[in-house]
C-alpha cells in the first residue's frame, strides 16, 4: 500500500511523476485557496501533506490521525505549531538553500527601487508627467553604492545579500544576529554590532529574521525612532516581525525616508492600507522566491522531503 499524500497547491508534472512512484497523490484542484473546512475533510486518511502557509495546529492534526509528515514549500515555517506536531509525532520540513539567491535578488530590487524611486517615477512617466523644463531635483533619489547596509538576521539569505552589497555595490555591511558569523565577517568585512547601533548607522535596514514568538514585532516604535531620517527600511521576512502601525507612523512622520516591502501583517494587504498610498513605499506581493526556476526547485525539494519521510529514510530538511 503506497502512502497517501495530499497537496494543497499545484504540482508541476515532473514532481507529480516523482511523487507517484512512491505515493498515492491527491491534490486540491480548486481555483482559489483551499478552505479550512475542505482541507480538514480531505486529509482525514492521508499520511503526508504538501503545502505552504497552511496553519498546522492541534485542530488539523486531530483531524488527520494517519499524518506522519507536513512538507512546507517555503523556508519559513511560522505556520507550524511545533509543540502540537511533536505531540502528534508529525515531522515538519521546509525548503532551505534553493531560494537564497532569488530572495537576495528581490531584496536588492527593493533597495534599488525604493532608493531610486523606480515605481513612483515609472508611474510619473506613464502618467505623462515627464516635463523636461521642470527642475531635475523632482526626480532625484538616493545613492545605494558606497552606503551602509544593516542586515538583521545573517542567515544564508542574509549572507547572499551581504555578498551583493559588498562586491556589487561597495557598501559597508553591518549585521545583527543571535550568534556571530565569522565567515561573513571574513568574506564581506561584515561588522557585527548590537541592534541599536545598526539601526542608528544604516542607510538601508534589511529585515531577514524568521517569524517566531521572540521576533514578533521585533521592529517597532522604539526601533524606528532610532533610525536616520534618510534611512530605507526593507522587509523580506514576515509582516508580523514588524509593528506595521508603528512603521506607518514613522513613515507619516518622516522619521524614515522610505520602505520596500515584500511582506505585510495581513496578506493580501488590505486595499485601504495607508502604505499603499505612500509614493516612498515600494510594495510587492510576497514574491521573494517567485521565479519559476526557484519555485520548481522548492516544490521538488518539498516532494523529496515527503517521500524521504514516508519511505523511512527520515526527513532531509526537518525543522525540529
Ligand atoms: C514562499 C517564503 O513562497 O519561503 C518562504 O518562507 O516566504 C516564500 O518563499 C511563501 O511562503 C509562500 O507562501
Amino acid at each position: 500500500m503506497k502512502p497517501k499524500i495530499y497537496a494543497t497547491l499545484p504540482i508541476p508534472t515532473d514532481v507529480e511523476k516523482f511523487l507517484s512512484e512512491y505515493c498515492e497523490v491527491r491534490k486540491w484542484i480548486g481555483e482559489d485557496r483551499i478552505s479550512r473546512e475542505t482541507l480538514l475533510q480531505d486529509i482525514k486518511d492521508v499520511n503526508g501533506l504538501l503545502t505552504s502557509g497552511i496553519r498546522i495546529d492541534d485542530d488539523l492534526l486531530e483531524n488527520a490521525p494517519n499524518l506522519k509528515v507536513v512538507s512546507n514549500v517555503s523556508v519559513g515555517f511560522n505556520n507550524f505549531n511545533i509543540e502540537a506536531m511533536k505531540q502528534h509525532n508529525v515531522i515538519g520540513t521546509n525548503t532551505p538553500y534553493v531560494l537564497d539567491e532569488t530572495v537576495a535578488d528581490l531584496t536588492f530590487a527593493l533597495i534599488l527601487a525604493s532608493a531610486r524611486r523606480i515605481a513612483e517615477l515609472d508611474r510619473f512617466v506613464k502618467d505623462g508627467n515627464w516635463n523636461p523644463t521642470k527642475d531635475d531635483q523632482l526626480v532625484f533619489g538616493l545613492d545605494v553604492h558606497s552606503s551602509t547596509i544593516g542586515i538583521i538576521g545573517m542567515g544564508r539569505i542574509g549572507e547572499a545579500v551581504a555578498r551583493r552589497a559588498k562586491f556589487g555595490f561597495n557598501m559597508d555591511v553591518l549585521y545583527y544576529n543571535r550568534n556571530r558569523k565569522p565567515e561573513a565577517e571574513e568574506k564581506y568585512e561584515a561588522e557585527y554590532c548590537n541592534l541599536d547601533s545598526l539601526l542608528e548607522r544604516s542607510d538601508f535596514i534589511v529585515l531577514l529574521t524568521p517569524l517566531t514568538p521572540e521576533t514578533e514585532h521585533f521592529i517597532g516604535e522604539r526601533e524606528f525612532a532610532l533610525m536616520k531620517k534618510s534611512t530605507f527600511f526593507i522587509n523580506v521576512s514576515r509582516g508580523k516581525t514588524v509593528d506595521e502601525a508603528a512603521m506607518i507612523r514613522a513613515l507619516e512622520n518622516k522619521e524614515i525616508y522610505g520602505a520596500g516591502l515584500d511582506v505585510f501583517q495581513k496578506e493580501p494587504v488590505e486595499k485601504d492600507n495607508p502604505l499603499l498610498k505612500m509614493p516612498n513605499v515600494v510594495t510587492v506581493p510576497h514574491i521573494g522566491s517567485a521565479t519559476k526556476k526557484t519555485r520548481d526547485a522548492m516544490i521538488m525539494r518539498a516532494a523529496q522531503n515527503i517521500v524521504s519521510a514516508l519511505t523511512g529514510k527520515g526527513a532531509i530538511d526537518s525543522v525540529y
